[in-house]
């Protein structure tokens, strides 16, 4: 039975807004956070009985709009292997929100449960967390009357990164297995994560200081606690730590701003010394830019597959040098946005897939490696060892001191990544130890291959639903005749590409075009982009 009473005197408290339709998107309910008070409610009613659908098994709830403007909020779910939460229940996450009144949303549920077979009378526990914006607490305290209105036990972990909070869920999930993840606390997360750099690191030159944008954001606090962690084997120098200036989160600074803008953030303009590494958080620490300045004072942004192509080389290497290339196959995934140059370096070195746009796609795809290698050129990502592979580099027996050496490190590997999620610190470590190994500067590493100069543009069109793609969103099949006429220009262009795709976050069009110069990038960008208009 549904705890009626309960329900409706909270939900009551928590109306929908009448004009208001939510979608959980993939980056789950976003919006302005001023907006979304019954939308965290229900949310927290739903991961109660999530939960309760697995058993009891601990759900996650993070509160983030990520790299969007501080007056944006959202909530996401996620599920017992720290993974996003399963599709099926999006569209109930959806039904949910849209309910318009209390008596509506408790019909609503009452279906949910029937259609999803739940047992009502299993517990339900959930373990929930914030970023720092400013609507955070409050949106935070209707989520919590959702989980007392399901009677779910919730645990609160406070203000930190997704990525934490992605660890956690799994930790908890795996307390007292053979397949503890770490300890279920955020020193448990720190602790994980720098021993295991260490040992990767140790005996050899440590790099020079490292400069972190925090974005102004969550990540600065755990780049703080970090850094205590990492002691003398790597320095960070943080910048972008004003979690509480209004208005500073995301502004001007950030992954999302180096990507989009491809500049180096104002405030490190004064900063930076030529060649020096830096690198970018954005807003709820789980996607990572690096960037130099040279020698002229030109910028160089090292984005998310600059990080594929280095960490996927690297492990390539580790596993023969293990000897077990016949058994550990090496995968990469990206999508139609990863950059043509990347491509082609990655495709010569190991099999590369493409994917549409969105992490649960990445992540799946990545999971059919026996390790996979996923960046979106946005800097998510992160490397999946399967359990079969974590399993034989545990146990595998190697035949030469050399042999040994490889397969350490391919196990400490599986400790510093956070195979939940991508996540901005754990990749930032990554990325330090390949540096570490091949002796790089970020100028020698961004050097592995030169980026295709490439234009990413929006097109406002009165129904962007009419676009509709195939092979990995690269190809549109709808409006018909359109991917002739894109087909046709490229053709003129010297290494060109392009593709339009409808945005899942926001309502426009995307075009996206690289060759081999900045002027044909942009004027073949900007006639695809007449041709959709
Ligand atoms: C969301 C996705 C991100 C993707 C972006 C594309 C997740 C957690 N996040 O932020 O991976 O790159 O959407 O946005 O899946 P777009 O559809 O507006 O281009
Ligand atoms: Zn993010």
């Amino acid at each position: 039975e549904l705890p009626l009473e309960a329900l409706q005197n909270l939900a009551d408290l928590h109306p929908k807004p009448t004009n208001l339709h939510f979608q959980y998107g993939t980056a789950g309910f976003r919006t302005l956070g001023n907006t979304m008070d019954s939308v965290m409610f229900r949310v927290g009613v739903l991961a109660g009985l999530r939960s309760k659908k697995l058993d009891g098994k601990t759900i996650g709830v993070m509160v983030t709009a990520s790299h969007n403007l501080e007056p944006d909020n959202g909530v996401k779910l996620v599920d017992p292997r720290g993974e996003m939460l399963e599709a099926a229940w999006e569209v109930h996450a959806t039904t949910l929100a849209n309910a318009p009144t209390t008596a509506a949303f408790i019909d609503a549920l009452s279906t949910v449960v029937k259609n999803a077979k739940i047992d009502l009378s299993k517990p339900a526990r959930v373990v929930y967390a914030r970023d720092t914006r400013p609507s955070g607490p409050a949106l935070v305290a209707a989520l919590e009357d959702g989980f007392k209105a399901i009677g779910a036990s919730a645990r609160d972990a406070g203000v930190t990164t997704t990525p934490v909070l992605h660890y956690l869920v799994r930790a908890i999930n795996t307390k007292g297995t053979k397949n503890e993840y770490g300890d279920d606390s955020e020193e448990g997360y720190m602790q994980k994560l720098s021993s295991a750099f260490k040992k990767l690191v140790a005996g050899k030159a440590a790099t020079p200081p490292l400069v972190i944008d925090c974005a102004n954001g969550v990540g600065a606090q755990a780049a703080v606690k970090l850094s205590e962690y990492l002691g003398d084997s790597l320095k960070l120098i943080l910048h972008n730590t004003a979690t509480t200036t209004p208005g500073a989160l995301n502004n001007a600074c950030g992954a999302d701003f180096v990507k989009t803008s491809q500049k180096l953030p104002p405030s490190l303009a004064s900063v930076l010394n030529p060649g020096q590494r830096a690198c970018s958080l954005d807003g709820d620490a789980d996607r990572l830019m690096y960037f130099h300045l040279d020698d002229r004072g030109l910028f160089h942004m090292l984005d998310g597959d600059k990080i594929a192509a280095l960490v996927a080389a690297f492990i390539v290497e580790l596993v023969k040098a293990a000897g077990l290339e016949e058994e550990i196959h090496v995968g990469v995934v990206q999508t139609a946005y990863a950059n043509g140059a990347s491509t082609k370096y990655l495709s010569e070195r190991l099999p590369v897939t493409c994917v549409p746009t969105g992490v649960k796609h990445l992540h799946h795809a990545a999971e059919r490696y026996d390790i996979g290698v996923y960046f979106e050129a946005n800097g998510h990502g992160t490397v999946l060892f399967s359990p079969e592979t974590t399993e034989k580099l545990n146990t595998h027996q190697p035949s030469t001191p050399a042999q040994s050496t490889a397969l350490g490190h391919l196990v400490n590997l599986t400790q510093l990544i956070n195979q939940t999620v991508g996540d901005a610190l754990s990749d930032m470590l990554l990325v330090e130890v390949v540096l570490t190994h091949k002796s790089y500067s970020g100028i020698e590493w961004d050097s592995l291959y030169h980026d295709l100069p490439n234009r990413l543009v929006k097109v406002v069109v009165a129904n962007r639903n009419v676009f509709k793609t195939e092979d990995a969103e690269r190809r549109l099949v709808s409006p018909p005749g359109l991917q002739q006429k894109i087909d046709e220009l490229v053709r003129r262009y010297e290494s060109g590409r392009a593709f339009v795709r409808p945005s899942g976050t926001e309502d426009v069009v995307r075009v996206y075009a690289e060759a081999t110069t900045r002027t044909q990038a942009d004027d073949l960008a900007f006639r695809v982009g007449g041709l959709v208009y």
